[in-house]
């Protein structure tokens, strides 16, 4: 059985967010294994200002799992761990995004599901690079061609990220 490894990540901000990002961790270990994880990061709402500051992780998944696969993975923890969707992008108790997979790049869509690998926001968002850095800084995006640390460096996002004590 071939094994990939996936980067996701992991966003709460509602209920108990260190509980929800352990019980989901603890879930996504069921398809495969976790190789490494970052920190935990407490960061300000983008995009959705008016809403609870989230916790933010990163894992790395060596798992036996497609990326579809993978994703209909990560959806269904998603539902089984109380998430409802009402506002778009708006307060969640967990969150998993599929972020890389290998060096992957694709679009599917389907009837129920959207996949875009790398993840298209990725570069943009601080919440994602700073866990991300922690764990893999010399890794490179696959379509930018440059080191996720080196993004980092690039990055205007502004909102705030900070160690979660
Ligand atoms: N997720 C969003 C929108 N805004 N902001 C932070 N800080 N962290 C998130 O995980 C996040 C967000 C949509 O998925
Ligand atoms: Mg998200
Ligand atoms: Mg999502």
């Amino acid at each position: 059985m071939s094994e990939h490894i996936a980067f996701i990540g992991l966003g709460s901000n509602l209920g108990d967010r260190k509980a929800y990002l352990a019980r989901a961790r603890r879930a996504l270990s069921h398809y495969g294994r976790l190789e490494r994880c970052s920190s935990l990061y407490e960061t300000e709402p983008v995009e959705v200002h008016d809403q609870p500051h989230f916790l933010n992780q990163v894992v790395a998944l060596r798992t036996w799992l497609d990326p579809v696969a993978l994703l209909r993975a990560c959806l269904r923890i998603e539902r089984t761990l109380g998430r409802e969707r009402h506002i778009p992008k708006g307060p969640r108790t967990i969150d998993l995004d599929l972020l890389l997979y290998e060096d992957e790049v694709l679009a599917i869509q389907t009837e129920d599901l959207q996949l875009i690998l790398p993840h298209p926001r990725l570069h943009q968002r601080r919440f994602v690079l700073v866990p991300l850095c922690e764990i893999c800084p010399d890794g490179q995006h696959p379509v930018l061609g440059k080191s996720f640390s080196q993004l980092l460096a690039e990055l205007e996002d502004t909102a705030e990220v900070r160690p979660y004590a």
